[in-house]
């Protein structure tokens, strides 16, 4: 059965609206619109300084976020990078000196580096000696801090509706300090500013939620002009606390967003009437970063994660045909518990081994780097972004379990969440007839291993369950 969509002027005027959001890019830099970060999460300096120069830059990835860069615990797993010990660049992960070369081999190729910044708390561990040999107790940094620079709430967080709870107590029971006091903004301050002379061009900041927003926002006033920052405040229903309490200090990342491609892409449920309405909600586009996950909602189920790497290669491509927030993609590591780190080395983390670039594999073994952001649909849907930069998205249709969009007259992303049986839609399109290639179906050997053809301003496309279609302007053949 043949279904064709004509588009009303109506219906084109209201969506006209939505893409009205021109200027994203992270803060004030020079950059193209159609930014795009990574995460490469738990990758060590070294490897990091490689792929910025070998793909990174080449692929135009703007910016990329690294782990944690500070003396943390002493431990076997991932997380003891979010347990600082002292702000010394020295951690499993790297040393100062690689930390910093890092930095210059991705400023080199054109990537700027956001580190993860863990300023919120310090250890959860009564006492113990860190990774670069730093001797502390849970509320004694020598050099840093000490007891008074501690909120003294006498527990851990549980009831996330009660703000002072959030913030003035212990997360997952790191002490916690207080930002209020300025010699702690001070010490923050300092530790940033170190690692801004050290070469990077920003910040996450982890748990901003857990800090008051004008302290946080005391800090980051005093960051050097063009500092990107991004901040990590997990919209919660019902919580007292939201993410638009941070704007004043930069971005944040959009849970929302990420849990309804889960929604969509895994559950396969189509959330919202009209693509205007996905919205709802949501932080506007131009303070968010748009996210498929992160290294947190990976573990924990609410994200499109590696482990249905189809979902995640076209929650991806979904996400960089979009026209809402700046995306970050995530490249991680296959892990059989929650707890597990990558391979290591008398305590070091190891270089980084991608097991495939040639697309998403059908299952992976512990401790793989899967390396998503080198999927070739993933590189040419990045090409799509650049392409069509900020013109606007229009509904083309949103029933039968096919979500299809224009990016006006520059690109058309299709894809079929259900089983067509093979039917055949038609869509009427702005896109210049001719043939494109589909940029989902790139493989690293042939960027245009399946053509599209836009004939007398329609497109006709047998659809089946997961099918992708991605064309835009500039992949034509
Ligand atoms: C580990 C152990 C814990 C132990 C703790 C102290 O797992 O069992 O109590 O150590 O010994 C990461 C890991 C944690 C780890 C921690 C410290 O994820 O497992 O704890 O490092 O080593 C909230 C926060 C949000 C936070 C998430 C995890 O709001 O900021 O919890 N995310 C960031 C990072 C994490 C990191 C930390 C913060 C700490 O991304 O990777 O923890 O630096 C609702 C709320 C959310 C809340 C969420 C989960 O959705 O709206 O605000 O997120 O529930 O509780
Ligand atoms: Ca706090």
């Amino acid at each position: 059965m043949a279904k064709s969509l004509k588009l009303t002027a109506l219906a084109t005027a209201s969506l006209l609206a939505l893409g009205g959001c021109a200027g994203l890019g992270l803060g004030n830099s020079n950059s193209p619109d159609s930014e795009v970060g990574v995460q490469l999460f738990m990758w060590n300096w070294d490897s990091v300084a490689r792929e910025c120069k070998e793909v990174l830059g080449p692929a135009g990835i703007d910016w990329v976020l690294v782990a944690p860069p500070q003396e943390h615990i002493q431990g076997d797993q991932w997380w003891i990078h979010y347990q600082p010990v002292s702000y010394k660049i020295e951690s499993a992960l790297g040393t100062r000196e690689q930390f910093e070369a890092m930095n210059k081999s991705c400023g080199d190729a054109g990537v700027k580096v956001i580190a993860d910044a863990v300023i919120n708390h310090m250890a959860a561990q009564e006492s113990g000696i860190g990774f670069a040999g730093t001797e502390f107790s849970k509320y004694e940094y020598p050099g840093l801090y000490s007891a008074q620079s501690f909120h003294d709430c006498g527990g851990q967080i549980y009831d996330y509706t009660n703000k002072d709870e959030v913030q003035n107590c212990e997360l997952l029971g790191l002490s916690d300090l207080n930002q209020s006091l300025p010699e702690v903004q001070n010490t923050i301050l300092a530790y940033l500013n170190d690692l801004i002379s050290l070469g990077v061009d920003g910040f996450r900041i982890d748990a901003a939620k857990h800090i008051a927003a004008e302290d946080l926002k005391a800090i980051t006033d005093q960051l050097p002009e063009g500092i990107q920052v991004l901040q990590e405040v997990i919209r919660g229903g019902g919580e007292p606390i939201q993410p638009e309490d941070y704007f004043g200090s930069g971005m944040v990342w959009e849970f929302d967003y990420m849990r309804n491609l889960r929604t969509l892409f895994v559950d396969k449920v189509a959330l919202f009437d009209t693509l205007e309405s996905r919205l709802a909600g949501h932080s506007p586009s131009e303070k968010t970063i748009s996210f498929v996950s992160n290294h947190d909602t990976e573990r924990n189920q609410q994200a499109v994660n590696y482990q249905t790497p189809e979902d995640f290669a076209m929650a991806t491509a979904f996400m960089l045909a979009d026209s809402y927030g700046e995306p970050m993609l995530l490249s991680s590591y296959a892990f059989d518990s929650y707890d597990a780190a990558p391979a290591s080395s008398e305590g070091i983390i190891s270089d980084v081994s991608c097991v495939s670039g040639e697309g998403p594999q059908s299952s992976y073994s512990a401790n793989d780097w899967i390396c998503q952001h080198r999927w070739p649909s993933t590189l040419a849907m990045i090409k799509f972004r650049d392409f069509v930069e900020d013109s606007p998205m229009i509904e083309l249709q949103n029933t039968d379990g096919v979500l299809a969009f224009e990016r006006e007259a520059k690109g058309l992303f299709i894809v079929s969440l259900s089983e067509q049986t093979q039917e055949v839609f038609e869509f009427s399109t702005g896109l210049p007839d001719g043939i494109y290639c589909n940029a989902y179906k790139a493989t690293v050997a042939e960027a245009c291993a399946e053509t599209v053809e836009v004939v007398d301003g329609k497109v006709s496309v047998e659809l089946g369950l997961n099918t992708v279609i991605a064309i835009h302007i500039g992949a034509k053949k």
